[in-house]
């Protein structure tokens, strides 16, 4: 089936062409506090946090494109419990060997827990009225979730990644709906990491093997075959 592909890397995707509104979704992982603002869980391990607020921008025109052509829009967040029973032992040691212990109280409230002030998305990716939110207790976004049956029963075949970060949240994502059967494309300027090496390894390991977890593309792409469904209403 020839239809409507989007110019990217390594192949025109969707790889069948059949890119509607009614079969593909924009997920939008963690745009958070905590990984993206000041004394959140990326500031407090000392990491620079204006390379993971450097795609900020570009998924918030994504965002206002897709929801005015009436695409399901889903937003994930990592957090856990505020009693901290779904905190594994280790994610929560390791957090602190860096800085930022997992639960321990920090400028933004509890780091990474469920109702703090970190946890919250940043007001300038907030989600809507009929916006899907994913609560998620690890990196990958279909790990004990309702992701995937929220998917299957809206029948989406196509999965438009973006969010941080690129190297962790987004690639495990990425994987994890791979292998369920789902065509991905993760938006390269859409998505950010602590590291840029980090990132761009990210983006070149998918390109692997003729596309290995799908494809890469601009958002600038992304929006020009956006703009054409417009006209076809
Ligand atoms: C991390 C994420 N990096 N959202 N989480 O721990 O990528």
């Amino acid at each position: 089936m020839i239809g409507n592909t989007i110019d990217s890397v390594p192949y025109r995707w969707p790889y069948n062409g059949d890119l509607r509104r009614e079969n593909t979704a924009l997920i939008i992982i963690d745009m958070q506090f905590d990984f993206c603002g000041e004394g959140g869980y990326v500031d407090l391990m000392g990491y620079d946090i204006s390379l993971t607020r450097a795609c900020i921008e570009p998924i918030g025109r994504l965002l206002h494109a897709m929801r005015a052509l009436g695409f399901p829009i889903f937003h994930t967040r990592e957090g856990h419990r505020p009693d901290l029973g779904d905190l594994p032992a280790n994610k929560r040691w390791r957090s602190r060997q860096i800085g930022a212990g997992i639960g321990d109280e920090g400028p933004s409230g509890k780091v990474l827990v469920r109702g703090e002030k970190g946890w919250n998305i940043i007001p300038e990716l907030a989600p809507i009225e009929g916006e899907y939110i994913i609560d998620k207790p690890g990196k990958g976004s279909f790990y004990a979730t309702d992701l995937e049956m929220l998917l299957r029963l809206r029948r989406i075949d196509n999965l438009i990644l973006t969010g941080i970060t690129t190297d962790v949240c987004v690639h495990t994502t990425m994987r994890e709906a791979n292998d369920r059967g789902f065509e991905c494309v993760i938006v390269s300027d859409c998505c950010a990491a602590t590291d840029p090496n980090n990132h761009k390894a990210a983006l070149e390991m998918v390109k692997m093997q003729g596309g290995v977890f799908g494809a890469v593309a601009s958002s600038d792409a992304l929006l020009a075959e956006l703009s054409k469904m417009e006209g076809r209403g």
